[in-house]
């Protein structure tokens, strides 16, 4: 059966989680989105059209099947590094950049796929125009945790997930695993910014993992409960049950071999462009540039105290950088205060 050797490829490179879907759209959350949209919680980091996000056969026409694939990135850190002033980096920016990691491995797939099937296709990881989670779900892959991750039973939620939207006519599996969350709210209790306002319904805008990618003016308020996360935020998978005695990642591109998966928060102000390419260029986080990531480290100085970095702040203000104007200014006004 051809699923059955698709899974068989999938194993042999690596591909330790797959599931296969159908092309039709995604009804169930259809109107959710668009209530979404109309609050103006959408992100600028979505597809705008939303029959584009809803229908799959609007990105590829002739598509029969979805082949969606699952890679865990659950390692331990075996390269912490002793770091005088620090930011961290969730897990999902430890390593190598993960589009690149899932990228490789379903061309691979397809590759090894060709030799025995002709098909067209087309793949995607996190950028595509679909909705990654809805298709892991519905491929049963694993069900929605309350904090609106993807959990899967072997490997618990630090996952990414990519996919491949094909003409083949491959068998799906139909079915969906119901939430095994249970009575726990661990995660609605422990996310810092309350952006988890009821299970599964996450506000984006005040998640602390969208603070740290947008441009937009951080409120002191929210600003305050950063603590000193410089890319992303893991609270609330951190906390998770279903992340304990689990089965751990086999990636080993995704360890935090040149960051120790912190930020040398000194080290940051004081790099060129081309070092911080050098150094931080091939990980996740550093997708939306030096600045925001330096605008991070300035808030993580606010909160850990900044009087005792204030020559930092200055020499980040020196810069006349508009997007860290802000920050600067009000930090070394209420020092004056
Ligand atoms: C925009 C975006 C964000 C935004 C908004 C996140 C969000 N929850 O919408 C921000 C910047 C905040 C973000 C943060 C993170 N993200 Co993000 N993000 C995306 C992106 C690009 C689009 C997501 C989207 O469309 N959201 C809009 C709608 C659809 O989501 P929603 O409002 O939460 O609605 C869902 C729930 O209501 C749920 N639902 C429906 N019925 C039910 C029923 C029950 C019982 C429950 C519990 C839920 C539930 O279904 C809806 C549809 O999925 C996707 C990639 C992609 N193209 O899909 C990655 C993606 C979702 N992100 C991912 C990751 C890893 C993260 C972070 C962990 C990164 C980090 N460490 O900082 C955090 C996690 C935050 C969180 N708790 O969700 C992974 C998730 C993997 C996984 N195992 O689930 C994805 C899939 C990328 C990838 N390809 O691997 N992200
Ligand atoms: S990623 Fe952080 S801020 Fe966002 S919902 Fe989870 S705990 Fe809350
Ligand atoms: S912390 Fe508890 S409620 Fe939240 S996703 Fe994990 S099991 Fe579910």
């Amino acid at each position: 059966m051809q699923r059955d050797k698709v899974v068989e490829i999938a194993n042999d490179i690596g591909i330790e989680i797959i599931g296969f879907t159908h092309p039709g759209p995604f009804e169930r959350i259809e109107e959710q989105l668009k209530q979404r949209a109309l609050a103006e919680r959408s992100t600028e980091f979505e597809e705008k059209d939303l029959d584009l996000r809803v229908d799959p056969r609007k990105t590829m026409e002739g598509c029969n099947s979805i082949i969606v694939i699952g890679i865990s990135y659950n390692l331990e850190n075996k390269y912490k590094t002793k770091v005088d002033i620090k930011g961290s980096l969730s897990k999902s920016s430890w390593g190598r950049d993960y589009h690149f990691v899932l990228k490789d491995k379903m061309e691979s797939l397809v590759t090894e796929m060709k030799k025995s099937f002709d098909f067209n296709h087309k793949l995607f990881v996190d950028t595509g125009p679909l909705i990654d989670r809805e298709l892991a779900y519905r491929a049963g892959i694993g069900y929605y945790g309350k904090n609106c991750s993807i959990i899967n039973s072997d490997y618990g939620s630090f996952i990414f997930i990519g996919y491949i939207l094909t003409d083949l006519e491959l068998e799906i599996d139909d079915y969906q695993i119901k939430s095994q969350c249970g009575d726990c709210t661990l995660c609605l209790d422990a996310c810092p910014t309350d952006a988890l306002e009821s299970p599964g319904i996450l506000n984006p805008k005040i998640c602390i993992s969208y603070l740290t990618q947008t441009k937009e003016l951080i409120s002191e308020e929210l600003s305050s409960r950063m603590g000193i996360k410089i890319y992303g935020c893991d609270t609330c998978q951190s906390v998770c049950p279903k992340n304990r005695d689990i089965q751990l990642s086999s990636h080993q591109e995704f360890n935090p071999v040149k960051t120790g998966g912190v930020i040398d928060i000194e080290e940051l102000v004081l790099m060129s462009k081309k070092q911080f390419k050098e150094k931080y260029g091939d990980m996740a986080g550093s997708w939306r540039g030096k600045t925001v990531l330096l605008r991070n480290a300035v808030i993580a100085l606010e909160n850990i105290g900044a009087q005792n970095h204030i020559d930092l702040i200055e020499t980040i203000d020196k810069k006349n950088v508009k997007l860290l104007k802000p920050y600067c200014s009000r930090i070394l006004k209420n020092m004056v205060e």
